[in-house]
């Protein structure tokens, strides 16, 4: 234990939190680690582009192309990370053996055993993403809202295909699956009619979820979008649809992306919002920079302000927390451990935080004193106990994991 932490210690006791009771609690949230970050969204299922009204920019050299090379390379990204992890997968990442193929229709958990014993092996639970884009089946950037009834059909089996092999994840790791529906299903001008659609994709997800499933093992969710990629005037799944639909839906839950909203609106304030109604929601944590982009995640001010939200809700164990972002113009893997490490950063710095003493004085209306202590504790040695956290967890406290990325770089990316 080094003197700065004992100091650090020192410094917060004073304001009664227990760094050390933090960073044991810390150690048990989980946090789920996006598999799209690795090779810009792609998968293993096609060869075509990356559709959706989604896009990833830049051309790093030694992007995976292989299982073999993704699984590798979010190893060595989660060997650089403090804190628990969770996998998130995206059906297009099945992985087929000896020649095999099965369209997105026909999916089934044994194409996913690989990823259940990457997860078993490390004792983490996985998440998992129905993919609604990249394929020949998306008619005009539409899915499960198409007004043709085959192209409905054929991704409402692949709705219904995602929840078994939730269910599969969640059984074999003993850890409850996330489901995620997200479609980029839009128009790109002025529509001419905009309900349609909506009844469409209601009665199509609607028909996913009639799949039996344990609500205690898959908690399907709903992520809702402002617009696209060439997607611009009108996205089906907007905020009021999903957020309607999960509130009329028993066991569906929302799903905020932090990226999907109007510029100035913030999750951190909508966070408290839907836990005063729904028991459990999901987040894609993420960073938009004007439009949709999926910048890698960093520890500003509203991304802290995220975690304080769900640290004083209460709500750690109410938050399915995943990372969702793609950058493919820097090094992937350090785009995924600077992104993850500042999540965990973003929830130390909140569990570190006097909410009571705060709380109080905004009850109080005692504005004068909480603006000063707002301020006042942005200085506080936030990172002498993340140092403590990171050393705990095995893993370098300091900008030294980089050297780890520059020698995974030369040794193994550049050969790619
Ligand atoms: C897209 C959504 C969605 C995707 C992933 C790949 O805007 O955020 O969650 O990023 O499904
Ligand atoms: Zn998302």
């Amino acid at each position: 234990m080094s003197t700065r932490y004992e100091s650090a210690k020192q410094m917060y006791a004073k304001y009664g939190i227990d760094t050390d009771a933090v960073i044991e609690k810390l150690k048990n949230v989980p946090l789920s680690m996006h598999c799209w970050q690795g090779d810009d969204v792609i998968g293993f299922d096609h060869d075509g582009p990356l559709t959706g009204g989604i896009q990833t920019t830049g051309n790093y050299p030694g992007k995976a192309t292989t299982p073999e090379q993704l699984l590798a390379d979010m190893d060595k990204a989660m060997s650089l990370c403090p804190g628990k992890k969770k996998l998130n997968v995206h059906a297009c990442y099945a992985i087929f053996e000896d020649g095999e193929f099965a369209d997105r229709d026909k999916l089934e958990p044994k194409h996913f055993k690989k990823w259940v014993e990457f997860a078993k092996k490390r004792n983490m639970g996985i998440d998992f993403n129905p993919t609604f884009f990249s394929h020949p089946m998306v008619k005009n950037g539409l899915t499960l809202s198409s007004p043709d009834k085959d192209v409905r059909d054929f991704w409402i089996e692949h709705g219904k295909a995602c929840i078994r092999i939730s269910e599969y994840f969640a059984k074999e790791t003993g850890v409850p699956c996330v489901m995620n529906i997200w479609t980029g299903d839009g128009y790109k001008d002025v529509p001419a009619d905009r309900m349609g659609p909506r009844m469409r994709y209601k009665d199509s997800i609607e028909k996913i979820l009639e799949e039996p499933f344990d609500k205690n093992l898959v908690k399907p969710c709903v992520e809702s979008k402002v617009f696209g990629i060439g997607v611009e005037a009108y996205t089906v799944g907007s905020a009021e649809f999903t957020l309607s639909f999960a509130a009329s839906h028993n066991g569906c839950l929302p799903l905020m992306d932090n990226g999907h909203y109007h510029p100035t609106e913030v999750v951190s304030d909508k966070i408290p919002a839907l836990l005063c109604f729904f028991p459990e929601v999901a987040l894609h944590i993420t960073r938009g920079i004007r439009w949709d982009s999926d910048h890698v995640l960093i520890l500003d001010d509203e991304t802290k302000e995220m975690a304080k939200e769900i640290v004083r809700c209460n709500a750690l164990d109410r938050v399915y927390m995943a990372l969702d972002y793609f950058d493919a113009s820097i090094n992937r893997i350090s785009a995924w451990v600077v992104g993850f490490r500042s999540w965990q950063k973003a929830l130390l710095n909140a569990m570190l935080t006097p909410n009571e003493l705060l709380k109080d004085l905004q009850d109080k209306s005692e504005f004068t004193k909480l603006m000063m202590l707002h301020e006042e504790l942005k200085l506080m040695p936030l990172g002498d106990v993340w140092e403590e956290y990171c050393r705990s967890c095995g893993v370098a406290g300091d900008a030294s994991w980089f050297d780890e990325i520059e020698k995974y770089e030369k040794e193994v990316l550049s050969k790619r």
